[in-house]
Parts: C-alpha cells; structure tokens; sequence
C-alpha cells in the first residue's frame, strides 16, 4: 500500500533546476564549500580503495555515489550534535571533523581510528558494522538529551537493508512514543549486499515505516545535495526545538562494490550501473555551479590537486602511526577490567614477543 509521502528534488541529473530552489540555495559559497567537499570524499574514498588493494588496510566500504547525503548531514549538524553512523559514512564523519588518518586506522583495524582527536566529535559514536543496532544506540543518546533538557539532536544513519531489521523499527518506535529529538537518515542505496531494493521489503517506500512510528517520513533525491541539505535541515530544526523525531529517505546508488571484500559485477547488470552514473551527485552539482558562472575547470584543477595533497598527507600520517601491540584488541571493551582475562592478556602478549623471534619468560 502506498501512503503519499513527499519526493524531493531540485536539481535534474544534468545539474539544471527543476524549479525555484530554495532560498538558502542563493549562497554559492556555501554550495561551493559543499561541492569542494564532495570532490575530497570522493578522492579520499579512491585512496582508501587503492590502500585496500595493496595491503595497507583490511576492507574498506566506498562510499562512491553517496557523497550528496554524507556531506549534507555532516555540514548541518552542529558540533553539539552527535552522530551515529554506520560504515558507509566516510562523507559524514570527515564533514564533521573526523580526521582522514583516523579513518584509514579505523579500516587498518587500529583502534586508535575510533579515538577522535577533533573536541567537535569526542561524542560521536564509533562507525557501526552490525547493522541498524546504531539506530537504537541513537535513541539513547536523544533520549539522555531530552532528560537533560539539551538542545542537541542524535543523528544516525543507515542503509536500506538496515531498515528490515527489527533493531531499527525498535527505534522508530521508541523515538516516536517518547518524540526524541533523533533524526534518521536513510541512505537507500538500493543494495543490501547482493539483495536488491525491490525484494528487501513489501512497501513501496522506506520513508513510510516512520508513519506507523507516528514519526513524518519523506523521501529525498540523494543524488541532488540542495534537496538533501533542504529537507534534512528541516528535521534537524524539528528535532532540536523539541517537536520529536523524523525520518529522511535519500534515494541514492551504490556505485562501487558493497566493501572491498565484494565483487558486484556477479549480480547487478552493467546497464543498471551505467544509468546511475548518469545521476551521481558530483557531476551534478559541479554541472549546476559551472551554469552559475562559479566554477569551471582552472578551480576544478586546483580544488583535486589540493585534495590530492591533503589525502597524500593523510596516508603519510597513518603510515607512520605504526601497529599497536596486539595485546591492544583487549583494550576499550570494558569500565573495569575482568580480572579473569589477565593471564589471556599476558599469554598473548608473550607469543607475540615469541612470533617476533624476542625473548620469552618460559
Ligand atoms: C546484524 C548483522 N547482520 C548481517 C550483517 C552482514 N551485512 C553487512 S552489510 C549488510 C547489508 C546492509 O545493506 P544496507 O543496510 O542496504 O547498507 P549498505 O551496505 O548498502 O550501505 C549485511 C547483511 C551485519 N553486518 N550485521
Ligand atoms: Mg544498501
């Protein structure tokens, strides 16, 4: 059954307005800054996929494509806000302060990833793999917020497949029974791994389990940033003067494979991948800004040769930060240590002196 919720969009595919925009969108240094953004997700998520490839991080999830949502929720959320994301949120977390190298200890299996230097984000959650329990972990964290009467609001997000599962409809429950100031972003790429869209789930919209929630939904171009920017803008300002939760669904694709691990070439057809880069969000928005007379190739030139110079630092920076011992895997997990994991702790870190041909106590 389809419930009428709206669609939002601006920008057509080739960057042309549809129609008037919204007024915010006058401000072509913000759009600017958004797209500048954009362009550095993107290349950083090129280097990542490349580090992957040569064996100097473990797997890593593109976020090729959904570069739109991630920078548009990132740039609206105010330092006070807290994020929760899951794994496919590169564009959010470097948009929120997140450092690059953070990123890349993070997918080097390196604690030390999750340790944000940035003040900005020391409460933001670390990424989440098991799906949509972040969605649950960001009820408590609105829910901490309303009881302490802080105008703050807890976003989180999550793919498609997430929304199937029973911790994220847990969620939209509580957030609409107790109205916390929560917002979800849906970033419906259309693959949950290799489950399309069309079998995930009987309704025809995602945006419509926040209506049985007694939360409003909407779906969103997430393709076209003014259309993500406008309308998750609106539910984070719901939600912080206390008018309760809301959902965003982004419609969006998934351009690379699902991680580094996947090969989608196995099942999705080459001709439904080529229609989607005629969407994807960068080219749109440059389209649009070149049309405005505010961009053109010389900037374009200089905005990747400057990325390219901060990602190439980032990587020099994650290199140097060396391993940790492996007795660190023990570390971060508990308020009060067990006292029965001692003698693990010390026999790990005894083999690993072992392995490294150094001296053992036996
Ligand atoms: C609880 C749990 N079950 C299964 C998995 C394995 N898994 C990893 S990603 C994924 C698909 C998620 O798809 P979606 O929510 O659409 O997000 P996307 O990866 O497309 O961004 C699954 C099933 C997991 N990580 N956690
Ligand atoms: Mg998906």
């Amino acid at each position: 059954m389809t419930i009428e919720l709206p669609c939002t969009r601006y920008l057509a595919p080739d960057g042309r307005p549809l129609g008037a925009l919204p007024a915010w969108a006058d401000d072509f240094d913000l759009l600017t800054r958004l797209y500048r953004q954009m362009v550095l997700t993107r290349l950083f998520d090129r280097k990542a996929v490349a580090l992957q490839r040569t064996g100097r991080i473990g797997t890593y999830a593109p976020t090729l494509g959904q570069e739109a949502i991630g920078v548009a929720v990132g740039s609206l959320m105010r330092p006070e806000d807290v994020l929760v994301p899951y794994y496919r949120d590169t564009a959010v977390q470097l948009m929120r302060g997140v450092k690059m190298e953070e990123i890349l200890l993070y997918w080097g299996g390196d604690e030390r990833g999750s340790d944000y230097a940035d003040p900005a984000v020391r409460e933001d959650f670390p990424i989440c793999v098991p799906i949509a329990t972040q969605s649950l972990h960001a009820c408590g964290v609105a829910t901490a917020f309303k009881i302490r009467g802080e105008r703050r609001v807890a976003v989180t997000t999550c793919g498609d497949g997430a929304t199937s599962k029973g911790d994220f409809l847990e969620a939209l429950n509580v957030a609409g029974a107790w109205q916390l100031p929560v917002v979800f972003v849906v970033n419906n790429n259309q693959w949950a791994i290799s489950v399309p869209r069309r079998i995930q789930c009987g309704a025809p919209t995602l945006a419509q389990k926040a209506v049985g929630a007694g939360l409003p939904g909407e779906q969103v171009d997430g393709n076209d940033i003014v259309a993500v920017y406008d309308r998750v803008g609106s539910a984070l300002e719901r939600a912080r003067q206390g008018k309760g939760p809301a959902l965003v669904e982004c419609l969006s694709y998934r351009l690379g494979d699902h991680t580094t691990a996947d090969d989608a070439t196995r099942y999705r057809p080459d001709e439904e991948v080529r229609q989607a880069w005629q969407e994807e969000p960068v080219k749109r928005l440059q389209s649009f800004l070149a049309a405005q007379g505010v961009w053109d190739e010389s900037r374009e030139q200089a905005l990747i040769a400057d990325c390219q110079a901060q990602v190439q630092r980032a990587v020099t920076v994650f290199e140097a930060a060396g391993q940790q011992p492996v007795e660190s895997v023990f570390e971060h997990l508990y308020a009060r240590w067990p006292a029965a994991l001692t003698e693990q702790r010390e026999m790990l870190a005894e083999r690993a002196t072992r392995a490294r041909g150094g001296e053992s106590h036996e």
